[in-house]
């Protein structure tokens, strides 16, 4: 689940810069049985497994420390604002279960915050993990090339992006705006202002009360 994401792309190309490294550990190598066990019954009675706190305990032990972030549905919504505020950590922490639920004492003792990428249910938080390690990679110096921080820089106003065209000019009898052909920058310029606040007013209108959401967060 973390080899494709991280060997492809800007991602792939972060850490071959030495930009940023990402270390993969899998807490079934810390299991303290022949069966490598790292999930029992519930306390109490009822289905489901649950991810026991000696073994995270163990795996979390074997690595640097770093702030260490729980990825459940429970957590706090992933947003731009904690992009930002993570991006400046030095050391990130992931942990991802694939199982029912943690022992209640992995996040009472063992984490520094619980993160949420959505409120919908994963089958497991490794795909969320990935979301964050994406999320927060573009905000290390260098990791994006000239045109796309460009880009980040222009859009650091909390709307959605105007709408954008390119060759060709007519497709099937759908035709690019006049005004963009126009050559008066000017103009354009102010009609992708209108259009930004127009476009997220319609679908979006939720981000103009909101501060947190989209500064500096690319577009669409
Ligand atoms: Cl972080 N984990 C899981 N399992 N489901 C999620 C999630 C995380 N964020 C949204 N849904």
């Amino acid at each position: 689940m973390f080899e494709g994401p991280f060997s492809e792309s800007i991602i792939k190309r972060a850490q071959e810069k030495g930009l940023v490294k990402i270390n993969v550990t899998n807490i079934r190598n810390f299991a303290t049985d022949r069966h490598k066990t790292v999930d029992d019954t519930p306390y109490g009675g009822g289905a489901g497994m649950v991810l026991k706190v000696d073994v995270m305990a163990k795996a979390l032990d074997s690595i640097s420390d770093g702030y260490r972030i729980l990825l459940t549905p429970q957590g706090k919504l992933l947003n731009q604002e904690m992009v930002t505020q993570l991006s400046k950590r030095p050391h990130l922490v992931l942990i991802a279960g694939h199982y029912e639920g943690f022992d209640e004492r992995i996040r009472e003792y063992l984490v520094d915050q619980e993160v949420s990428i959505g409120d919908y249910v994963l089958t497991g938080g490794e795909l969320a993990a990935v979301v964050v390690v994406d999320a927060v990679l573009r905000h290390v110096p260098g990791v994006l090339g000239k045109e796309e921080s460009a880009k980040k820089e222009s859009f650091s106003n909390n709307l959605l992006e105007y709408p954008q065209y390119t060759r060709p000019e007519e497709f099937q009898g759908w035709k690019v705006p006049d005004l963009l052909l126009s050559g008066d920058h000017e103009k354009i310029e102010k009609w992708r202002q209108e259009q930004a606040l127009k476009r997220t007013k319609e679908k979006r209108p939720d981000l103009l009360t909101r501060k947190d959401c989209l500064s500096q967060s690319g577009s669409d």
